[in-house]
């Protein structure tokens, strides 16, 4: 069984070469929440339907999340009737918002709901939140304090950052069969996203981060990050925030209690001889993934890493 931690785009696309490079019944998946927020007063949830969608082969590769070939009616409607529509919901999109928030009212736990879904749609792996309970990454800025989808989609990361923390977190529950996958792991990944707003919060409901510490598996990261800037995204900004080093070091050291090994961009060799000095065993290689064939390839040298 392999664990993998993961946000969206990012991790996603190391977990589309996973699942064809293993059996993806082997695999679990443990996704971010703490960008989850309610539109039009449906529950939407970034994270885990990027993952779903992208293990059922319906997501939208090029944009990074969303739904493949989707349009835009119903969000064109709500911007007739005067809704602020920021952002992007797709109408087959909306499905699963709706089913998802139906089914939260009725008393399902998001847990339950993911199941549904992830059965619906003929996903093999499993699908975890992190928690069950509300979490949410807020990024305080020198104008005030936004939601991460304010900050991410409404303002395109575009405001100075002065710190960001969760509210939530540290008192959570994992959810449900979260603790059990990392102990019954045979390794774990984790993905290439975001250190603050993705992984960050996965780490920070406490008996996670006890489980993978205590863990006696090979833990492997993948950084995000090339030179000073992330793949895509704000990662670099908001670890500049929050006082880390912008590059792929910032990421081992951040992550240094739970990993043993960590791969990084090739351009990033300087960074290597720092790394080891945390104790964490390196692999240099092309890390950007823009076709099936790059996530395949990246995914055979994560797993070949993770039995040496
Ligand atoms: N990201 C954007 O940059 N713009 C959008 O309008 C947008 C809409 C959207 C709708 C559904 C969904 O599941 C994800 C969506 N995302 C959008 C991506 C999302 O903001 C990020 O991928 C995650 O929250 C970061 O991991």
């Amino acid at each position: 069984m392999l664990v993998v931690l993961t946000g969206g785009t990012g991790g996603a696309k190391l977990i589309e070469g996973l699942a064809a490079e293993i059996d993806p019944a082997q695999l679990t998946v443990i996704c971010n929440t703490a960008d989850d927020a309610v539109f039009h007063g449906l529950y939407v949830s970034p994270d885990i339907d990027t993952i779903t969608y992208t293990l059922a082969g319906l997501n939208d590769g090029e944009r990074g999340w969303g739904i493949l070939d989707d349009t835009f009616a119903v969000l064109g409607q709500l911007r007739r009737l005067g809704n602020d529509v920021w952002f992007n919901l797709g109408d087959n999109d909306f499905a699963t918002h709706i089913t998802r928030s139906r089914l939260m009212a009725e008393g399902l736990t998001l847990t339950q709901v993911t199941e549904r879904i992830r059965a619906a749609l003929g996903v093999k792996a499993t699908v975890l939140p992190m928690t069950d309970e509300r979490v949410e990454t807020r990024v305080v800025t020198p104008e005030g304090e936004l939601s991460f989808q304010e900050f991410f989609v409404k303002e395109r990361w575009s405001r100075a950052v002065e710190s960001v923390h969760l509210i939530g977190a540290e008192r959570c529950k994992p959810a449900p069969g979260v603790l059990e996958a990392i102990r019954q792991s045979s390794a774990v990944v984790i993905a290439p996203s975001n250190p603050i707003t993705s992984i960050g919060p996965i780490l920070a409901v406490s008996e996670i981060r006890k489980a993978l510490r205590h863990s006696v598996v090979n833990v492997v990261g993948v950084s995000p990050i090339i030179g000073r800037a992330a793949i895509s995204g704000p990662a670099h900004k908001l670890m500049a925030a929050q006082g880390l080093e912008p590059t792929a070091f910032g990421v081992a050291e951040s992550y240094r209690d739970l990993l043993n090994r960590f791969v990084i961009d090739s351009e990033d060799r300087v960074l290597r001889s720092r790394i080891e000095g945390l104790g964490i065993r390196v692999l240099e290689t092309a890390i950007r993934m823009t076709c099936i064939a790059d996530k395949r390839r990246l995914a055979r040298q994560v797993l070949a890493l993770l039995e040496k």
